[in-house]
């Protein structure tokens, strides 16, 4: 009856399936995928597959790359070669599998578990309430049939403040750009899409979120993917960063939430090479 938190996979599907046999994951036992299921690695179509049949036992959010993968599908964005996604667009279940993914949503919470869960954070200009209200807002335009047209007004790191007031598509964007893209902030929660360094060579004018005071109750553990470079590390206690590279040769983690136990798996090229 284990939670097992599980970082970006990215089409890492054998590396993954070594690190559920690792973990002894049984039909018992709740998966959380911290998203980005696609693209980089070379089985996003057998990931979504797995995912997909499984999903009765699986608590999924959605990161950039599924997104960028419905924006594909969509026709609203080009298909970038290196992401290995032709195998989906070309699968005779393309069209299941993509309906599925687009009623996936930005964030899980269980209030029993006191645990959160998004693919890059939450933003530190949000209380629980907000969270949840703005990861629902999201999910109603995937689901909706205007969801092509989300997808195209989505691009851009631009409002990057939280307000009440902000309305529409750049309502949306901030939304969607907090749960599934951040980084670093601002002292005043302004959200930076330009930096790309590790947080020890950042400009000190930029803190990562989970650095900034939070607005979500402290006795709330976040568990996040997203920022590979942080490999785990740096983290305040009770915020797990579970990205730890897997595509880039690195490893792909796994949390039992229970007795907080790491288990991982190098990627499988990688060990090759070495
Ligand atoms: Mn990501």
């Amino acid at each position: 009856m284990a939670n097992l938190l599980i970082g970006d996979i990215h089409g890492c599907y054998d590396e993954f399936m070594q690190l559920l046999e690792k973990a002894s994951f049984s039909s018992s036992d709740t998966l959380w995928l911290t998203g980005d299921l696609v693209a980089r690695g070379p089985k996003s179509l057998e990931v979504l597959r797995f995912v997909k049949l499984n999903s009765a036992q699986i608590r999924l959010v959605l990161g950039n790359h599924d997104l960028h993968l419905l924006s594909v599908y969509a026709g609203v964005a080009a298909d970038h070669k290196k992401d290995h996604i032709k195998q989906i667009l070309s699968a005779p279940d393309c069209d299941e599998l993509i309906n599925w993914l687009r009623e996936q949503p930005l964030i899980q919470i269980d209030d029993d578990l006191k645990l959160i869960m998004a693919h890059a954070g939450i933003s530190p200009q949000w209380d629980l309430a907000t969270a949840k209200k703005c990861a629902y807002d999201i999910n109603a335009v995937l689901t909706s049939d205007i969801y092509p047209l989300f997808l195209d007004k989505m691009y851009g790191n631009f409002p990057d403040y939280w307000s009440e007031d902000l309305q529409g598509f750049d309502r949306l964007r901030y939304i969607t750009n907090a749960f599934t893209r951040m980084r670093y902030c601002y002292e005043d929660g302004r959200l930076d899409f330009y930096c790309k360094d590790s947080p020890e060579k950042a400009p000190s004018k930029l803190k990562p979120w989970f650095m900034l005071p939070r607005k979500i109750p402290q006795d709330y553990s976040i568990a996040f993917g997203h920022w590979a470079a942080l490999n785990g590390k740096g983290t305040p206690d009770h915020i797990y960063a579970l990205d730890t590279g897997c595509c880039w040769g690195g490893k792909l983690t796994c949390l039992r939430f229970e007795d907080k136990k790491y288990f991982r798996k190098r990627n499988i090229e990688a060990k090759l090479n070495k």
